[in-house]
């Protein structure tokens, strides 16, 4: 029985000690799914949905062995606008209630330089009503801001091969808010015809209590 006793209590402590570590709290706020892009989650089970030219990567990593790698190729064309643009990415969908605020962080690369101009990768949110209208945010919906809240910018300034954290900054849910989108994107209208993309890992999406606090950022 004493022996019982103690295993119990090796058992109890053990948890104790995980449920405090560092690495437990780290994520307790994160609502996003396969962070690091390492279990390839299919979207079924709350997994990233991927868009056009994306694809889970083993080429490059912030932190284990993969990541999310968006790219396209934008071409010249002999007549206005002269280019051909495209726009990849990935998402999760989560639901968010008016007045809600939120926060998208996570790291972005480039291995080669990202050629022409514009040609980016970034986070964002966006929130979206019941009917799946895109409503921006409070910070930026209207007739003439974007409406989506976005990151800075992996980009044709960005040193090669270094991994910079995207931050979009506090997010705040309008009015008919029923779901936000938490997105990795490459934008490139550049027509630079070339293949070219961004590689993202380690994301997290947070929504704020009221200290304003995200303990997984
Ligand atoms: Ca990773």
């Amino acid at each position: 029985m004493k022996k019982k006793t103690i295993v119990l209590c090796a058992a109890l402590l053990s948890t104790l000690l995980v449920t405090a570590s560092p690495a437990a709290l780290a994520d307790v706020d994160n609502l996003l799914k396969d962070t690091s892009f390492e279990l390839k989650l299919p979207p079924d089970q709350g997994g990233w949905i991927l868009f056009d030219e994306s694809m889970f990567s083993k080429d490059e990593a912030h932190s284990g062995s993969q990541s999310m790698f968006n790219w396209g190729f934008s071409r010249s064309v002999p007549y206005p606008p002269y280019f051909v643009g495209t726009v990849s990415g990935s998402f999760q969908e989560f639901p968010a209630d008016p007045g809600s605020r939120w926060r998208m962080t996570g790291y972005g690369a480039t291995p080669t330089g990202l050629r022409g101009t514009p040609a980016f990768g970034i986070v964002q949110v966006s929130f979206f009503d019941a009917l799946g209208n895109d409503l921006g945010t409070v910070e930026t919906a209207g007739n003439t801001k974007p409406l989506a809240r976005t990151s800075n910018k992996v980009n044709s300034q960005t040193p090669v091969g270094e991994w910079i954290f995207l931050d979009t900054g506090i997010a705040t849910a309008p009015a008919g808010t029923a779901t936000i989108q938490a997105f990795t994107l490459y934008v490139d209208f550049s027509g630079s015809d070339i293949s070219q993309g961004v590689y993202f890992d380690d994301l997290s999406l947070c929504a704020l209590k009221d200290d304003s606090t995200c303990k997984s950022i």
